[in-house]
């Protein structure tokens, strides 16, 4: 049996009741988007002609999904926080502003107050037995092409395990382990010591990697590494980098990969690498520079106000 209500007068009138738009109080905005959020899950219930039991799987699934705090985790999964990306690009394409350095999602697991160091950071506390040393550096360049002194970089990844710190499963890593704020040297340069990442994998058995199963995928994110990007007079830059040698680079449950953005990890075994970069025997390096865009009158048009994170 199907069965076609929702143009019905009744249906239009109910969905302006529970949406509020028949009283005076509240929030028109919030009514507004509740209105057509909820029009159009009526419509798909109607037209897809979805059963009760059907329906309370899903709300079963939105309470474990809650539970398991990865509503922020199945938004980049779904594709959502790469369309906000894809909207803020359209949005700059409309005012006519090139970002040399592609934006790309931030993702769930950023923690702020990570340890503040000067031109340099060790972000690995040497604990990971299989790391592998790598030495990433560049210059932060501003709106007029030249180097932006005292830039603020800061960066996150995860180990060899796939696991962040704050949110590791393990429990094993301390707080910030991997997590840092480099402020730019006086010629716009950072420098950060570190270990290669692994990819991610959202936890196995989780709710995120339920739904992500009933659409055939997986959920599986190549090895990356964050970077929110700030200066005076400049517009916060949210990025990652992906690393070529991982054979998903192209294949991100997150949809985060982004040309511009890919890097090489190159093998570094000679002395007079190992010495430049104060290392004590071979490491990977990575050279990559951030460009970043003027403000637009005189304010930050983009800047996410800070999102409330999984971890409160
Ligand atoms: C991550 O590490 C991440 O960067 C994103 C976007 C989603 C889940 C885990
Ligand atoms: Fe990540």
């Amino acid at each position: 049996m199907s069965v076609k209500i929702h143009d019905s007068r009744q249906v239009r009138e109910f969905l302006e009741q529970v949406s509020g738009l028949d009283n005076e109080q509240g929030s028109p905005r919030v009514k507004k988007i509740i209105h057509r959020v909820l029009s159009d899950l009526f419509r798909t219930i109607d037209e897809l002609d979805i059963t009760p039991d059907e329906y309370w799987a899903a709300i079963a699934w939105l309470n474990d999904l809650g539970a398991a705090g990865q509503a922020g985790l199945i938004s980049p999964g779904l594709g959502l926080d790469h369309f906000l990306d894809l909207r803020l690009d359209a949005i700059d394409a409309q005012l006519g502003i090139d970002n040399p350095t592609p934006r790309t999602i931030e993702g769930p697991l950023y923690v702020s107050g990570a340890p503040v160091e000067q031109g340099f950071a060790r972000l690995d506390d040497g604990s990971d037995p299989d790391g592998q040393p790598l030495v990433m550096h560049g210059t932060v360049v501003g709106a007029d092409g030249k180097p932006v002194a005292g830039a603020q970089v800061e960066v996150w990844h995860c180990d060899t395990r796939g696991f962040y710190s704050h949110f590791d499963p393990t429990g094993e890593q301390k707080p910030f382990n991997m997590r840092r704020t480099i402020i730019a040297d006086d010629q716009g340069r950072y420098r950060f010591r570190s270990i290669v990442p692994a990819g991610y994998g959202v936890p196995p058995g989780s709710p995120t990697e339920q739904l992500l199963t009933a659409l055939g995928r997986h959920g599986q994110r190549p090895a990356h590494i964050h970077f929110f990007i700030s200066a005076p007079g400049h517009r916060k830059l949210t990025t990652q980098i992906n690393l070529a040698h991982d054979p998903l680079v192209n294949d991100d449950f997150a949809h985060a990969t982004r040309d511009g953005l890919i890097c090489q990890v190159t093998e570094r075994s000679d002395q007079a690498s190992i010495k430049a970069h104060d290392m004590d025997g071979p490491f990977g390096e990575i050279e990559f520079d951030f460009r970043l865009t003027a403000l637009v009158d005189g304010v930050d048009n983009q800047v996410v106000a800070q999102r409330r994170r999984a971890n409160g």
